[in-house]
């Protein structure tokens, strides 16, 4: 039985090592198995890998700061377009029952710009002109007591100056340096009323800059104004040779 054993043993152990023994070139019988060693030492670390593949990018960095340096100047102009083609049809007029109202409305302003094409077409008359707001202040250089002065401006469809507003003054009084004065005719009086001055519509004024102690009525005969080259007031007489300057 022992001796069974033994062959069972040497058969196994032969076909164990089959690959070995056809790989060999003696065929000499190896010997049984022994103990199982104890394990051997942990080995030196593997040399380093391949780098891997390249992964998904990253985020975009933070926008960098604005460069220095001045704005360059503007090119070139282009060359011309080509020639545009025909537009298309408009969209419909606005419905019947609104055409009377669109009409009227024309009207309207076609008798606003009639007066003031007529305006600036008397404007256009004159020598020199200044506009403020939607007045104009026109003047032909002349020289004229008041009764002169007032009909010179009637004459031409037009009234002696009269400011309204500090704007319209200080315009006025700016006219002295174009026209070489230092006195300006103004449209108001009292020549009705002693002390109570009036417009050519015999409307009281709305504005007024008087100098300081004036309206004084200088020897009870003081009826005109005049404004002074600093743009304040004073009565005069109304026979005083002062610039003639119309509004229309
Ligand atoms: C002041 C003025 C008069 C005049 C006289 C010479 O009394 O108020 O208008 O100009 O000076
Ligand atoms: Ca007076
Ligand atoms: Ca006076």
């Amino acid at each position: 039985m022992a001796v069974l054993k033994h062959y069972l043993c040497a058969a196994l152990i032969l076909i164990q090592f089959v690959p070995d023994l056809l790989a060999a070139s003696d065929s000499s019988c190896p010997a049984f198995a022994g103990v199982p060693g104890t394990p051997g030492h942990n080995g030196s670390p593997g040399r380093d890998g391949r780098d891997g593949r390249d992964g998904f990018p990253g985020q975009k960095g933070e926008k960098g700061d604005p460069g220095i340096g001045a704005q360059g100047p503007p090119g070139k102009m282009g060359p011309a377009g080509l020639i545009g083609s025909k537009g298309e049809k408009g969209n419909a007029g606005p419905p019947g029952g609104d055409v009377q109202s669109t009409l009227t409305a024309q009207q309207s302003d076609v008798k606003y710009l009639t007066e003031r094409l007529t305006v600036v077409e008397k404007v256009l008359g004159f020598q020199t002109f200044k506009k403020v707001g939607k007045k104009y202040f026109v003047s032909d250089g002349l020289v004229a007591n008041f009764e002169k002065a007032q009909s010179l401006c009637s004459d031409t469809g037009a009234k002696i100056a009269l400011p309204r507003n500090e704007d319209e003054n200080k315009v006025l009084v700016s006219m002295n340096d174009t026209l070489k004065s230092s006195f300006i005719y103004i449209g108001a009086t009292d020549k009705e009323k002693e002390g109570l001055f009036v417009d050519i519509d015999n409307q009281p004024l709305t504005f007024t800059k008087w100098k300081k102690n004036e309206p004084n009525d200088y020897n009870g005969n003081e009826d005109c104004t005049i404004a002074e080259k600093s743009g304040v007031w004073n009565d005069i007489r109304c026979t005083f040779e002062a610039n003639v300057v119309c509004e229309l």
